[in-house]
């Protein structure tokens, strides 16, 4: 069947936005892309959520997708392109879909090459697509004759690979009419060779059944591409052990009893069961030197099967022609499907939190460490929250701590760009507004994006942020110039950003130093139904005990000294 309705371009592209489950959309203004815009305010089911800038935008974006599996932002020509790519490079390092949006100057001034604004005037336009071109794995310059199969080739890409891709949108077609395809857009995998499938499921069908020590290591694709049931239903099922990379965190339940705790190479919790596995199933696996403390992991790949998105590695043996989910979907059905007792724990329970009141140790008068913080954080988070970490003293302390039961993690540890979280918290919470969402930022990322604080208020949004206030960069400190002032920051109020940015009549701030204000803090950021910012003020040379010995091996690395 291939029925054809007639639709403007730009409509087009919101239906196909919202097949993609995306209902708002992120961005900034500008005039090639306004009667988009329009397009957006007048369309039922999807929103328009302004941002203070273009990189927060795909920050937003970013965040949105990582709960939703799509999001959308839309720039305008060159100014917007290039504040954003900073963000869609992100998206691409770290396997995010995002669909950006460029309102691109009209078709007609494209072709005569005009020096308008926002371009070089030189009359060349094709430079911003070149540089988007490097992060993104589908591009296109939309005209009417092409319109409605780029879009579908571009979003297939995108959805199919779980990755940036970016579409110039020329102001002067948006409204036109076209013949594009009625029915609802298909990207699933075209990938369908059973005998292939049997294969690569036979391989490590033998590998497991010989193996003694079987595990599982997880990472971000697993999540991009909705494996978490079906790697939960195999662990289960052959009761593996499991660990995940920093990346891969709540893909599984930390919790769950065969959890062995985070791989971050040698010295890291799970070390005994990844590098000690004669079996080591590794899905999605990336190891990048943060992702490893600087390389120290050591395992060997000829004990390794590697299952990628679209391919699986058994050792020697490489299977293309196969997805990660048919492989899985295989293997836990061997093993004797999933068990109902798993399923509920994949459900996510609103188990209240009873962490808060239970007695601390910790003298209320002394001042907050990191050695004592993140126990604390620990036992005020439940099951459920969505958590969001910043690199910095942030991540350190957070890796060292358990997540609990069904929760996401958030984070930016390849591409790394600090202010990345603050923005990725707004996406977050647009995208599951019944959550708890909590984000865990240093003073010096905050001071990159901070205005995005006020669009979250704009939308109503209640977050707990916790801002460690340690007056600079001390991951920085750690590595090269302890007392050197590129290292500081300027020590801002943080709680009075409540009267800058906020337009919430209800917000909760608090400033502490002592474990005493940390529990008041706690209980109110606990019962409080508003936003709630809570500064941390630490020393500027404390930091999780992890940081402190990554430090010399960066600097060691970078610097050879
Ligand atoms: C966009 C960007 N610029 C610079 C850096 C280098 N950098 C990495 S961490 C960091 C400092 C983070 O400081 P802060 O957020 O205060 O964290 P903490 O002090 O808790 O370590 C800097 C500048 C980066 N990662 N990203
Ligand atoms: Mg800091």
């Amino acid at each position: 069947m291939n029925t054809r309705q007639t639709i403007s371009i730009g409509d087009y592209l919101l239906l196909r936005l919202k097949e993609c489950g995306i209902d708002t959309l992120f961005g900034v203004p500008g005039d090639f892309n306004l009667t988009f815009l329009e397009q957006i305010l007048h369309r039922d089911g999807v929103q328009w959520v302004g941002n203070c800038n273009e990189l927060n935008a795909a920050y937003a974006a970013d965040g949105y997708s990582r709960l939703r599996g799509a999001a959308a932002l839309v720039v305008t020509y060159g100014v917007g392109d290039l504040s954003a790519i900073n963000g869609i490079a992100g998206a691409f390092a770290e396997h995010v879909p995002l669909i950006c949006i460029s309102g691109m100057p009209p078709l007609h001034a494209i072709r005569k090459r005009l020096a308008l604004h926002h371009t070089s005037g030189s009359g060349n336009m094709e430079d911003v697509m070149q540089s988007m071109a490097q992060f993104t794995v589908a591009q296109s310059l939309l005209t009417p004759a092409n319109a409605s199969a780029e879009i579908d080739r571009v979003i297939t890409a995108a959805m199919r690979e779980k990755m940036p891709v970016y579409l110039q949108l020329p102001s002067d077609i948006v409204h036109i009419s076209i013949q594009a395809p009625a029915e609802a857009l298909d990207w699933t995998s075209d990938i369908l060779d059973a005998a292939q499938l049997d294969r690569a499921v036979k391989a490590i069908i033998n590998r497991l059944d010989s193996a003694e020590r079987p595990a599982i290591l997880v990472d971000g694709d697993a999540h991009r591409f909705g494996l978490r049931k079906h790697i939960c239903a195999l662990g289960h099922a052959k009761q593996i052990p499991f660990s995940a990379l920093v990346s891969g965190r709540s893909v599984f339940d930390e919790q769950h009893p065969l959890y062995r705790g985070l791989y971050a190479g040698t010295k890291s919790p799970a070390a005994k069961t990844i590098e000690g596995s004669d079996c080591l199933i590794a899905i999605g696996a990336r190891f990048f030197d943060i992702s490893t403390g600087i390389f120290t992991h050591s395992i060997d790949e000829s004990k390794m099967i590697q299952i990628h998105a679209h391919s699986v590695e058994v050792g020697e043996q490489c299977f293309s022609g196969v997805t990660a989910e048919a492989v899985l979907i295989k293997l836990a059905d061997h093993y004797n499907s999933m068990s109902t007792e798993l399923q509920a724990d994949i459900n996510i329970p609103s188990v209240p939190s009873v962490a808060i009141t239970q007695p601390t140790q910790d003298d209320p008068k002394a001042v907050i460490t990191h050695a004592t913080l993140w126990k604390r954080v620990e036992s005020f988070l439940k099951a459920g929250d969505v958590v969001v970490a910043e690199n910095g003293t942030s991540m350190s302390g957070i890796s060292g701590i358990r997540m609990p039961a069904n929760n996401m993690f958030i984070a930016q540890s390849l591409w790394a760009s600090i202010g990345y979280t603050l923005p990725a918290l707004l996406g977050s919470m647009m995208a599951a507004k019944d959550r708890r969402h909590i984000l865990f930022i240093g003073d010096g990322s905050l001071q990159m994006t901070v205005q995005e604080i006020s669009t979250i208020s704009r939308q109503g949004l209640k977050p707990i942020i916790f801002v460690v206030n340690n007056y600079g960069y001390t991951i920085e400190r750690i590595i090269h110039g302890p007392n050197s002032l590129y290292n500081d920051v300027q020590n801002w109020d943080y709680t009075a950003m409540s009267k800058v940015f906020m337009s919430q009549s209800e917000v909760y701030t608090s400033a502490v130093r002592t474990h005493g204000e940390l529990t008041e803090a706690l209980v109110q950021a606990e019962k409080r139904d508003c936003l709630c910012l809570i500064e941390l003020q630490m020393d500027p040379m404390d930091m999780p005990d992890s940081l402190r010995a990554m430090g010399p091996l960066v600097a060691q690395f970078d610097y050879g000294m």
